[in-house]
């Protein structure tokens, strides 16, 4: 085979495996069921000060998760954000970059009919609809999700390890990055004709990060499809790296040689490193990155290495010098 085996070291641990465990093994019978703002950009200042308070907006009757759910926690003890939270202050460039703005613009967005194309270094490039997605798993994943911006949630996201869908097209060895793009649509993406980013939104993961078992393709939230205002109807999510790193609405996915440029990176190289791991020893270049803002929380909370998933991932950078690749 031409694709890296999974270390040892990559099993599941425990406590991940416990509280998938929890989780159905598919949606159906889950019964209970701003970057350059955001990534700072460099002409918004002091972002993470200005950052806005939650509205309070209420969501939609029938779309909040009965209560059961209430009582989720990480593997940390924390508990997870509401659904209302996590689906109303959210980064998402391509409708707007005001967090509290984006649900309502997102609201109506079609992800039906939807393809995922993954192809480049591979030996069978495939295209998925997202019913193929799903055949792949729906397990609860609840991981912190940490925004550069300094603030963070603890998400109970519903998807698959990546790694499943990579060996399923089969990387050929000289496939060294995993490149993402998300949906190009400036008719329907008001955000899209800003000339300020180059559109597409486009992320990277190196292969090792992208097979990890961490690293998941999201499809659902709360035991419920992802709105579209998470990225519906499927995203990345890597819990160890800032959130601009969990790229929305993908469409396409190919394996390559060389790294990819994301959009943060071209936007502004000097702030938005390719590996953007969780690093409270690394400030931002115009804020510390040692504290962040739980949304729920009004003390604020130390940033853990690796958003707390060091012991998972702290191997993939041994001998690397994380302030030279941030
Ligand atoms: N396509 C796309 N994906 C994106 C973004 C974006 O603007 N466009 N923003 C990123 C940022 S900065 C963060 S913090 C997370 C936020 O995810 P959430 O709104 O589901 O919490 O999505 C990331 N993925
Ligand atoms: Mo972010």
């Amino acid at each position: 085979m031409s694709y890296p085996k999974i270390p040892a070291s990559e099993i599941t641990p425990e406590h991940l495996y416990r509280s998938r465990r929890r989780f159905m093994k598919g949606a159906g019978a889950m019964a209970m069921a701003a970057l350059l703002a955001a990534c700072g950009v460099p002409s918004l200042k002091g972002q993470e000060a200005a950052e806005p308070a939650l509205s309070g907006a209420g969501a939609t009757p029938g779309t909040v998760p009965p209560t059961p759910l209430a009582g989720l926690t990480d593997e940390l003890g924390d508990p997870a954000n509401t659904w209302d939270e996590i689906t109303h202050y959210n980064n998402f460039y391509e409708f707007t970059t005001k967090k509290t703005k984006v649900a309502q613009m997102a609201e109506g967005y079609p992800t039906e009919p939807w393809k995922v194309e993954v192809g480049g270094l591979v030996a069978n490039p495939r295209t998925f609809d997202i019913d193929d997605l799903r055949k792949f798993g729906e397990e609860e994943r609840i991981y912190r999700l940490r925004c550069v911006e300094a603030w963070s949630m603890v998400i109970p996201w519903v998807g698959f390890p990546l790694a499943r869908l990579l060996k399923a097209v089969e990387p050929l060895s000289k496939a060294k990055y995993v490149r993402f793009q998300a949906v190009f649509d400036p008719d329907r993406l008001p955000g899209q004709r800003s000339k300020v980013y180059q559109w597409p939104y486009v992320e990277g993961l190196r292969l090792d990060e992208a097979m990890h078992d961490l690293t998941i393709l999201a499809t659902g939230l709360y035991g419920k499809p992802l709105p579209m205002q998470n990225g519906a109807p499927v995203r990345l999510v890597v819990p160890w790296k800032y959130g601009f790193k969990s790229i929305k609405s993908i469409v396409k996915i190919d394996l390559v040689e060389e790294m990819p440029v994301s959009l943060w990176m071209a936007a502004a190289p000097n702030e938005y490193g390719f590996y953007a791991n969780v690093n409270p020893e690394v400030p931002h270049p115009r804020w510390s990155q040692r504290t962040e803002r739980r949304i729920g929380e009004r003390k604020r909370r130390p940033t853990l290495m690796f958003n707390g998933y060091a012991e998972q991932v702290a191997h993939l950078y041994a001998n690397m010098d994380l302030r030279k690749n941030f």
